[in-house]
């Protein structure tokens, strides 16, 4: 902290600010060696055209009451005074509560909201449902929902698949070649959630490609893969060409059969579909060169290299967020196996490098202070990205890992920190889905469409506005974040509004143990060092000490660290936690499910949507929804570098040159992207770097819906995307891809309004 700067921290780094006139002037830590740059969107924070400022109730709640309504995100607020929300949501709950019970209170609360361990909106918002009685839960995330479930089956549950992977300096020493199937894209590393305090991953790839290493990126987008070699595929393929792969080292004798005998079980079932044997089909360089559009002679060449090298092979969490997504991971792993090198130093199988900042990052390895939930006694849950289907279809059937379930009869959604009209699919579904229930409550800084859906908005502060403790499982450093301005307008605390309603609905006991947010924040640092000094073996200063420091450094993990290392070395006295205590292969458990979107072992099964399927001839373009460069997710989408990378304000669209030209369309032109779900504005950025036949639109630009129409006039992609599950396995999202057509937007295109507040009413007298 220098002069009157302050530190703090966000999920894409640490930094320091200070208050100037009405706003606050950011600049990047000095410990911090490669700044992200989305550290200028963060004065956007105090933009009181898109804060809220004052509590608002939708008007036509506040009028008839709760209940089923259509008017979710059309009808205007009601701006109230604080006491009167929080009479009318204590109300509200405690009706809820008492007429349904806690299985009619939706708290699945997905999201990023912001670094901070004990404002942490969700772990707030939970704890005090919990104090209530308990909700319905969610489970897993839309990051990784495929692999948290098929890689427990593959490897077992106590090996991490994300956090247990192979250290980027292992990789630059040892490893040959890396196949990145995603390409490893610089734009995800800045980000990591909790933050990071030092940037080297970007760097360290740099490094290793610089010192020799060779990296064949497959993707649809040239950017994903710098310093590489690109191969750009057929988006949704990548399961075809692994089994291409995985053939040419079976015919050509070039796999290590020893390796799959001692360490794996399955490989014969695998064999017998790879050769055809079992379904009448080779998975032939050919049969896959059909697929993905690499030829296979390409196919071939790269299966040789992949075996006389030191070969990582890596798969990006985008290839799970899509139709069977349960696939690409688990081909990935096979394909590895059969390279017979998983749990060599720097090579084997990775997953995430180029999808998460901290994926083979050595930081600290222990764990981060944490505000203790509580219990919910609730059993009833959905895998997250479900939540449209439970709301739609209370008291359905559902599949998940083996078992059947049911959806809950939600009465009442309670979100903090997160924006479904930003993560969740087929957007329009989505506010079909809110409609069905009686009340939405949403605490948000900003009027985000989620604010704008609901019945009940109650304005609170981010980080800029409160104290808190920045840290991250796999950084190094705990860090201090000071208050840096005012809360603004009438903006409070999640934790203030929830230590309110705990105290009128008669928890507040439970939920604040008597304390402060501030008490809470010394109290969390104190228990954890108590609980860390001995596990690091180092004194860690008092509270006051670490407050008024700049960052706190911790030790490094004491080794940098070979995925599956210890498994390789010792099988039986490290077997995986599988029911064979070795890498499957081929899985009897998942076999018994039964599920035909999820059989036994990986397999090529062809998606609904993509550039091979017959709804392809009506919408003939792949959209890739990405993760955006400008921004983490949908945050501070009003910001500086979110803007930079907009066209006259509107999201841009990648294409290519040649599917620019057949359509007219010209750089910086407005188009309109649609198919039958909806249709989104977006400007056009042409480019030959991306595949023919894709276009790239990220995620994350504000839901601007148009009136009467099913439109977004800023360019949000989940508007087309389908909402529907990887398979009955994991039942994770699937927004990455959908096929889509685009042309030129004809006339006057409507103004982006989605970056400002709702219309507001006054109050009836
Ligand atoms: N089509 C498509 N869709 C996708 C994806 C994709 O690849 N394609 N990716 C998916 C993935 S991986 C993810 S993780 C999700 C991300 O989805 P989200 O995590 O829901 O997205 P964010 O924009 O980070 O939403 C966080 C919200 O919390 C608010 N917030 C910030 N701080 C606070 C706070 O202190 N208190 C409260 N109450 N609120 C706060 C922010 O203003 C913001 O609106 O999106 C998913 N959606
Ligand atoms: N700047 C920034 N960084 C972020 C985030 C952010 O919002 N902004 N979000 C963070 C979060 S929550 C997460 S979960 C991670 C997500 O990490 P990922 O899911 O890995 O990231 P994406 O950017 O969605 O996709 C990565 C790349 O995969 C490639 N791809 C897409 N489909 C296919 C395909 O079918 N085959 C092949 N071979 N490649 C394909 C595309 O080139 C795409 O750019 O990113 C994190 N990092
Ligand atoms: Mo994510």
């Amino acid at each position: 902290m220098t002069a009157d700067f302050a530190t703090s921290s966000s999920h894409w780094g640490m930094f320091e600010a200070r208050p100037v006139g009405d706003g606050v002037q950011v600049r990047p830590h000095p410990a911090d060696p490669a700044p992200s740059p989305l550290l200028d969107n963060i004065a956007s924070a105090l933009d009181p055209t898109v804060r809220i400022a004052r509590p608002a109730v939708r008007a036509g709640w506040l009028a008839d009451g709760p209940g089923p309504s259509e008017r979710r995100g059309l009808d205007p607020y009601v701006e109230v005074e604080w006491d009167e929300l929080i009479t009318l949501l204590a109300g509200e709950l405690r009706r809820v509560y008492t007429e349904r019970g806690p299985s009619g209170v939706y708290g699945g609360t997905y999201g990023w909201a912001s670094a901070g361990r004990f404002h942490h909106a969700q772990s707030q918002l939970k704890r005090f449902l919990n104090c209530m009685g308990g909700f319905v839960r969610s489970i897993n995330s839309y990051s990784t929902g495929a692999t948290t479930v098929i890689m427990p089956h593959v490897v077992g549950r106590n090996v991490d698949v994300m956090a247990g992977l192979t250290d980027w300096p292992v990789i630059a020493k040892h490893t040959e070649l890396v196949v990145a199937f995603g390409g490893i894209p610089r734009k995800n590393v800045a980000v990591s959630p909790g933050g990071i305090a030092r940037h080297t991953t970007a760097d360290q790839l740099a490094q290793a490609i610089a010192g020799g290493l060779d990296v064949v990126a497959v993707g649809p987008l040239r950017e994903d893969a710098p310093g590489a070699t690109w191969l750009p595929i057929r988006p949704a393929s990548d399961v075809a060409l692994m089994l291409g792969l995985m053939h040419t080292l079976l015919d050509e004798d070039l796999h290590d059969q020893a390796f799959l005998e001692r360490f794996c079980v399955g490989s014969a079932q695998l064999t017998a579909y790879l050769t055809g044997q079992a379904d009448g089909v080779a998975k032939s360089a050919e049969w896959a060169a059909q697929r993905c559009e690499i030829p296979a002679a390409d196919i071939r060449a790269l299966a040789r290299r992949m075996a006389r090298s030191r070969t990582l092979v890596t798969v990006t969490w985008s290839l799970q967020r899509a139709e069977h997504g349960e696939q690409a991971p688990w081909a990935g792993i096979a394909l590895a196996a059969m390279l017979g090198q998983i749990g060599l130093p720097g090579r084997g199988f990775g997953h995430g490098y180029g999808s998460m900042g901290d994926v083979g990052t050595r930081g600290a390895g222990i764990p981060v202070p944490t505000l203790a939930q509580g219990m919910n006694p609730v059993s009833e849950f959905i895998p997250v990205a479900r939540v449209s289907d439970m709301l739609l279809h209370p008291g359905d059937e559902f599949e998940y890992n083996g078992a059947t379930l049911r959806y809950p009869d939600i009465g009442l959604v309670y979100w903090a920190g997160g924006n479904p009209f930003h993560h969740h699919q087929d957007l329009y579904r989505l506010r079909s889905a809110l409609a069905n229930v009686d009340t939405v409550v949403v605490h948000e800084p900003f009027w985000t469409a989620m604010a704008k859906h609901a019945d009940i908005v109650v304005p609170v502060t981010t980080p800029l506005e409160r104290s808190d403790i920045g840290a991250a499982r796999a950084d190094r450093h705990l860090v201090p974040m000071h208050r840096v301005v005012e809360p603004l307008g009438q903006a409070r605390d999640d934790y203030a509004v929830l230590s309110e309603l705990a105290a009128v609905l008669g928890v507040e006991k439970e939920f604040t143990e008597g304390r402060t947010a501030q008490e809470w924040v010394e109290r969390l640092y104190t228990q954890w060092a108590a609980a860390t000094a001995p596990r690091i073996g180092q004194d860690l200063p008092d509270f006051a000490s670490f407050w008024s420091g700049e960052l706190l450094p911790l030790p490094a993990r004491p080794q940098n660290r070979t995925f599956l290392q210890e498994f390789r070395t010792d099988p039986e006295g490290h077997p995986l936690a599988t029911p064979s205590g070795r890498i499957e292969l081929f899985s009897q458990v998942i076999a018994g499910f039964g599920y035909a979107d999820c059989p036994g072992h990986p397999v090529w099964l062809e998606p609904e949507e993509w550039l091979g399927s017959p709804l392809a001839a009506t919408w003939p373009l792949h959209l890739i929804a990405n993760q955006p460069r400008g921004r983490l997710h949908s945050q501070l989408d009003a910001g500086a570098e979110s803007q930079r990378h907009k066209i006259a304000g509107r999201e841009a669209v990648t294409m290519h040159t040649v599917d620019a030209a057949e359509r007219g369309i010209a750089e910086g032109d407005v188009v309109r992207i649609f198919n039958d779900r909806g249709a989104c504005l977006a400007g056009a950025r042409v480019t030959d770097g991306i595949r023919r036949g894709v276009v790239q639109l990220p995620t994350g630009a504000w839901f601007d819906p148009q009136p009467d129409q099913r439109l977004c006039a800023h360019g949000n992609p989940n508007v087309l995307t389908r909402d529907r599950g990887t398979s009955r396995l994991a039942q994770g999202c699937t927004g990455q891809h959908t096929l889509v057509q685009v042309a030129r937007h004809e006339g006057e295109a409507p103004p982006v309004g989605a970056l400002g507040p709702p219309p507001f009413v006054s109050p009836p007298a």
